[in-house]
């Protein structure tokens, strides 16, 4: 080894350039350096652990917020191995903690048969912090190497003590660089969703979470099901009313290749079928969601049929008929997934159609007839979706005949704006008369379009489309927005690309908020998905000084703003009015005006955590709603919405 000194010098550099790489351009490694870029860091390490469970050899891991705001990640697998690695001549655990590996995968790690890629965000991580120490449980011994400024080696690997022999394990602190990350905080609820997630997802493993920092009042959670996703059906139908007492859950391997499904129906009207790869969302679907959907459409039709609950001369079931009310888990585990679309949420493998389709129908088909009570309660289910669609159908044709959903006959209450390219124009949904008032006075003509919302919204939750079809305002909203609605929907079509709902921020607000959330959510969740639908925000505080004035929205921010005045500058605060005592001008100057304005956009981040919100809030259950109502004002603010 005449030559070490210099082979690790130049291996020195390379990886240093590796990692400089992924700070000059962190985007590329974690797609992005806002909050949500400082918790994926969280995940990359975390995956390493839960790729040592699915090998087999773990079976806890903890997550801990520390005081300084960095993290914590524990697990009881073997040990990042701590031998020398014979590519770069240094410890394996420095390897993977400074190596950039070539042609890695960085978008949230997975299930590897093979152990080739493993830890490969750990460099990383690494790289975007300031500070990482790693500590190794195994032979007795424990070891520790530590990084620091962005994966520069403080202390090698070292042996700092010993340990029971048994105990075997890999202890990972990081703390993000704050000059990489717009924010350094860590939302607890944010790791905790993902977190149970997590759970939920590998049966068996238990996943624990910890936040240590001062002022919080939570002691922790702790997550373990045996019965995986099956347990997050139930989970997810816990607001909901089930209408048959089991889970279905079904399973099947091929050639390395893992497949599940859990199911169950519920009362209610719209489905909530999310798939996974690899622990993976596979929020755009994939072959492993189209073999279920196909098989499940075939197997219902096929028991209708045969039980002579489906005449002869009655149409088939539709593939929408059939998931009406439908919380569905998919799960696959691959040794090599093809991930595709713009944003990779796409399953590619063609096999795995195959593979869906047959444990899928035939499991769900002895499901049936094993259990000919649910079976009967199932089938029935979807033969009154199938009658629900012909009646919308129906309702949408009267509809249409009498020309109401029609914008040029539209006789109602929408002051439409002169421009007519949507890429420009904005459509108010506006609480109550007077406010309506004052924005059509206080409003840009040219841009600006004012719909009054004046009665009570439906509550769609709780009705399915025909009935949606029967509200005025709903019928209004329909047309003012000129998509259609149903199997007619097209976005293309969509005549503004900001639709901003302006309520007042009090009970009543909410609540309206809320309704039109769910109606946007039931029924036009492309246009939340695309990005149009904002919350406009009333200022709570105006704040004078000389011939300034500033208006904010919340106390934390006239804080701040009173703050940041010289000391001696004399001003005056005064607490704004609601919305329907503005008179125009002020409207415009605090709400409309797109120079001054703030608008909230409202984006379904994570669908999953909505759709419980909406069930809370909406659905049949009455307690949920009281708590959730309870709470109200943070809803508003944790929803994202
Ligand atoms: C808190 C983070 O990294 N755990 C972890 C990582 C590894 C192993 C076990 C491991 C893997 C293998 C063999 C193998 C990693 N090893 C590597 C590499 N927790 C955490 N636990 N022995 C131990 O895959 O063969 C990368 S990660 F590459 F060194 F094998």
């Amino acid at each position: 080894m005449e030559n070490r000194e210099e082979h690790y010098d130049a291996s020195d550099i390379q990886v240093l350039e590796g990692l400089e790489a992924v700070r000059k351009r962190p985007g590329m490694y974690i797609g992005t350096t806002d909050v949500k870029g400082l918790h994926h860091l969280v995940w990359e390490i975390v995956d390493n652990s839960i790729d040592e469970a699915l090998a087999g050899y773990c079976n806890a891991i903890e997550i801990i917020i520390n005081k300084d705001n960095s993290i914590t990640v524990k697990d009881n697998g073997r040990g990042i191995p701590v031998e020398k690695h014979p590519k770069t001549g240094i410890s394996t655990v420095e390897t993977v903690y400074t190596v950039l590996h070539a042609g890695g995968k960085f978008g949230g790690g997975g299930y590897k048969v093979s152990g080739g890629l493993h830890g490969v965000g750990a460099s990383v991580v690494n790289a975007l912090s300031t500070f990482v120490t790693v500590t190794v449980y195994k032979n007795g011994k424990i070891y520790e190497a530590k990084f620091v400024n962005g994966g520069k080696v403080e202390q090698p690997l070292t042996i700092i003590g010993d340990c029971n022999i048994e105990r075997t394990g890999t202890t990972v602190t990081f703390k993000p660089d704050s000059k990489i990350f717009d924010t350094d905080i860590y939302d607890y609820e944010t790791l905790k969703v993902r977190t149970r997630e997590l759970a939920f997802l590998n049966k068996g493993l238990k996943l624990t979470l910890r936040d240590d920092r001062d002022n919080v009042d939570t002691t922790g959670d702790t997550f373990h099901y045996e019965g995986g996703i099956s347990e997050y059906v139930r989970f997810l139908n816990q607001n909901k009313t089930p209408i048959h007492d089991n889970i279905i859950h079904l399973s099947g391997e091929e050639e390395g290749v893992m497949f599940e499904v859990a199911m169950q129906y519920n009362s209610g009207y719209t489905d909530n079928i999310y798939s996974f790869v690899n622990n993976i969302n596979t929020h755009d679907g994939g072959t492993h969601e189209e073999g279920v959907r196909r098989a499940l459409t075939r197997i219902i039709n096929n028991y209708a049929r045969k039980a002579n609950l489906l005449k002869e001369k009655d149409d088939s079931l539709t593939g929408d008929d059939v998931k009406e009310g439908l919380t569905m888990i998919i799960s696959c585990k691959h040794p090599n997934p093809q991930f595709e679309g713009q944003t990779k949420g796409r399953l590619g493998n063609s096999e795995v159609r195959k593979l869906a389709d047959n444990v899928f129908s035939e499991g769900f088909e002895r499901f049936l007839l094993e259990n000919p009570d649910s079976a009967r309660i199932i089938v029935e289910k979807t033969m009154t979706a199938a009658r629900a669609r012909v009646a919308a159908k129906k309702a949408r044709e009267l509809t249409r005949r009498k020309g109401d959903l029609d914008v040029v006959s539209f006789g109602g209450k929408l002051v439409d704006c002169k421009d007519k390219d949507p890429s420009v124009c904005e459509i108010f949904l506006v609480e109550g008369d007077s406010a309506g008032g004052s924005a059509i006075k206080g409003r840009d003509s040219m841009t600006q379009a004012i719909l009054p919302l004046r009665g009570k919204i439906l509550n769609v939750e709780k009705a399915r489309l025909d009935r949606a079809l029967s509200n005025e305002e709903i019928r209004s909203i329909i047309t003012a927005f000129g998509t259609g609605i149903g199997e007619e929907f097209n976005l293309d079509k969509l005549r503004y690309h900001k639709i901003i709902i302006m309520t007042d921020a009090d009970v009543d607000g909410s609540h309206i908020r809320v309704l039109l959330l769910t109606l946007f959510y039931r029924f036009f969740r492309p246009i939340v998905e695309a990005g149009h639908v904002y919350a406009a925000q009333p200022p709570l505080f105006c704040i004078k000084h000389g011939k300034v004035i500033k208006y904010v929205l919340n106390p934390q921010e006239r804080d701040e703003y009173l703050a940041s005045l010289s000391p001696n500058t004399k001003y005056e605060i005064t607490r704004m009015k609601g919305l329907g005592e503005m008179d125009a001008e002020e409207l415009n100057e605090t709400t409309m005006d797109i120079n001054k304005r703030i608008l909230r956009k409202i984006t379904v981040e994570d669908v999953m955590a909505a759709d419980e919100v909406f069930s809370k809030l909406m659905g049949e259950e009455v307690e949920p709603r009281r708590e959730f109502i309870e709470e109200n004002a943070k809803y508003a603010e944790n929803l994202d919405i």
